[in-house]
């Protein structure tokens, strides 16, 4: 059945040896979450414990860190990140709706270009292959709420490590060149996004996203039918996804179906009450004092983040601590990473390895020694070729583009 819905109940006729369906996780150790509400509003007592995760495989993934299973939400073990590229198996998995399409027929499949256009398209999966140039980018997708669960204080919303996010070389075509095909009339402001998911229940609202006419313009913005030259998984928006460089994954449409040229700014839900930081320089605000202001998210800030080993290793006295991390921004690329070990009155520079360009993350590395004993706390600060930097204090009431200064704690014994 083309429009067979997630069904937590009912997984009957979905074939795992078919690639074009999707077979819900294999058995569960234990409970699932309950399922989530709409944006993802789990109470902090729902919260999944930083300690007590689960892991979950499901159909073309590893083992993932299970935060919700309805709809699914799965995070990336930071062990992943220490290659250029994240594996397709173990890339993190986010969705709204728990509406999941659960067949594709890849030759049945329309993407649907319409509103303010000469000539409204509907494009097949071949058509998109063959008739437009193909483009590639290695670049992070990184999840708005990444990091959410270590915001101090607390806020609500899915409780995220630090695994929502990855690193890619997607392949597909230039938005530009199918609105070209299209032609776009003058006039045009906006232009809107949606995937084939759909609400449980009616009164949720349809997950739409809309950019700005110039930014899905700019020759950039990609509808990638691969990732790391391979098909999308299904959970990663097989058969086409949107990608928008820099940009929180928000924007990356996957599952994409309906591309709508708009002549006036779009309305939504999604774009209007939700996916919205403080209107200021570094979208920050306190909970005293909220933001009056706010703006809908787009480009990522510089972020830096330990990935290897864990925190709380243990060292020698004058032996080595080999450290690991990536970081990025929003697409300057990353001019350094700097590693403090006394509370940022010091900094030394950190390794960059080889940049994959500046929508990639950089991975870099650092050896740590210390002569004495004790406990160690390590801080890890990038900057971006723009001149972006870390600070100790970035927060705001919705958990979002975390890119506060991180924390590595060592004890030397
Ligand atoms: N169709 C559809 N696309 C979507 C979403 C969604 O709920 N539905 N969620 C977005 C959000 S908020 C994120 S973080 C990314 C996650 O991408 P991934 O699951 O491939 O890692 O998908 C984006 N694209
Ligand atoms: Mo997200």
């Amino acid at each position: 059945m083309e429009n067979e819905l997630w069904n937590l109940n009912n997984p009957s006729g979905i074939s795992d040896a078919d690639r074009r369906t999707f077979l819900r996780m294999a058995a569960l150790g234990g409970a699932g979450m309950a399922a989530l509400g709409l944006h993802g509003n789990l109470s902090a007592d729902d919260a999944p414990k930083a300690a007590a995760r689960e892991m979950v495989r499901m159909q073309e993934k590893t083992d993932l860190i299970l935060v919700t299973d309805r709809p699914p939400q799965l995070e990336t073990p930071l062990h992943y990140f220490r290659t250029d590229l994240t594996p397709n198996d173990a890339f993190f998995v986010r969705w709204h709706l728990a509406g999941l399409r659960t067949n594709i027929n890849p030759k049945k499949y329309t993407l649907n270009i319409s509103g303010h256009v000469n000539t409204a398209l509907k494009l097949s999966l071949k058509q998109l292959r063959e008739e437009f140039e193909p483009v590639s980018v290695v670049a992070v997708n990184q999840c708005s709420g990444n990091s959410r669960g270590i915001f101090e204080p607390h806020v609500p919303g899915t409780q995220w490590g630090n695994g929502a996010m990855g690193n890619a070389r997607w392949t597909g075509v230039r938005l530009k060149d199918v609105l070209a095909k299209a032609g776009v009339k003058a006039g045009a402001m906006e232009v809107s996004f949606q995937g084939l998911d759909v609400a449980p229940l009616p009164a949720t609202p349809a997950f739409i996203k809309a950019l700005q006419f110039d930014r899905a313009n700019d020759g950039e913005v990609m509808i990638a039918y691969e990732m790391n030259g391979a098909d999308l998984p299904m959970l990663n928006g097989y058969p086409l996804r949107l990608v928008v460089p820099g940009w929180y994954s928000t924007y990356w449409m996957k599952t994409l179906s309906e591309i709508t040229v708009l002549d006036q700014p779009f309305k939504g839900f999604w774009m209007d009450k939700a996916y919205r930081i403080p209107y200021n320089k570094t979208a920050n605000e306190t909970a005293e004092k909220l933001a009056e202001k706010t703006i809908p998210i787009h480009r990522m800030c510089v972020r830096s983040l330990f990935v290897f080993p864990e925190t709380n290793a243990r060292v020698g006295v004058n032996q080595s601590l080999d450290l690991e991390g990536v970081a990025f921004d929003g697409g300057s690329g990353i001019k350094e990473v700097e590693i403090s070990s006394d509370a940022g009155k010091t900094w030394a520079k950190a390794d960059l390895k080889p940049s994959l360009g500046n929508y990639s993350w950089r991975r870099w590395s650092f050896r740590f020694q210390s002569a004495t004993k004790g406990n160690v706390q390590l801080l890890a600060r990038a900057t971006s070729n723009s001149g972006e930097t870390q600070n100790e204090i970035h927060w705001n009431r919705s958990g979002y583009q975390r890119g506060v200064i991180e924390h590595f704690d060592a004890v030397v014994e």
